[in-house]
């Protein structure tokens, strides 16, 4: 059991990555849902949005989202129409074998309705993603400063370009 424990270590501590002292990651059925954060919201607001990077060792799709803490929770997109930033809803966010989607500001986000209070910085807030293959994966999202670009600080959302690392396990 203590070989066990420390190989538990060892994994967790492979995934810090350097100066990023509260990486969070949530992995199930071959998906891993990394840094996953929201935008503290204004009193009184009632839609919030959050982000997350998910990578998949075999192609998946994200086919839906909820909160406890919201009424509804959408996948949204943002399309450019005669120079203007829209956002819609998709039914589904693919994610390629071996690779990433990064939900972002300005990109593709987890949007949130009927929120049943204000997101607070240094909340967390409850998500459960599904995925097509992997199922429900349940996260708990940081809820960052109004304005925030990225997670714990960060000016944006870390994604990662190169997955050789995260296939060892
Ligand atoms: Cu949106």
């Amino acid at each position: 059991m203590i070989r066990y424990k420390a190989s538990i270590a060892a994994a967790f501590l492979f995934f810090l990555s350097p100066g990023l002292g509260l990486a969070h990651e949530y992995e199930a059925g071959g998906v891993t849902v990394a840094h996953p954060w929201a935008r503290a919201t204004p009193a009184g607001a009632t839609v919030g949005a959050a982000y997350v990077e998910i990578t998949a060792k075999d192609a998946d799709t994200l086919v839906a989202a909820s909160s406890p803490a919201a009424g509804s929770v959408e996948i949204h997109t943002h399309t450019m129409n005669d120079g203007v930033m829209k956002m819609r809803k998709i039914e589904k966010l693919g994610i390629p074998a071996g690779g990433s989607a990064v939900l972002k500001p300005s990109g593709d986000h987890i949007m949130l309705f009927d929120l049943k209070a204000p997101l607070k910085e240094g909340d967390l807030l409850p998500i459960t993603l599904v995925f097509e293959k992997a199922g429900e994966v349940k996260i708990d999202a940081t809820v960052e400063p109004v304005g925030a670009k990225g997670p714990h600080g960060l000016d944006q959302q870390p994604g990662h370009e190169d997955h050789s690392g995260h296939n060892q396990h």
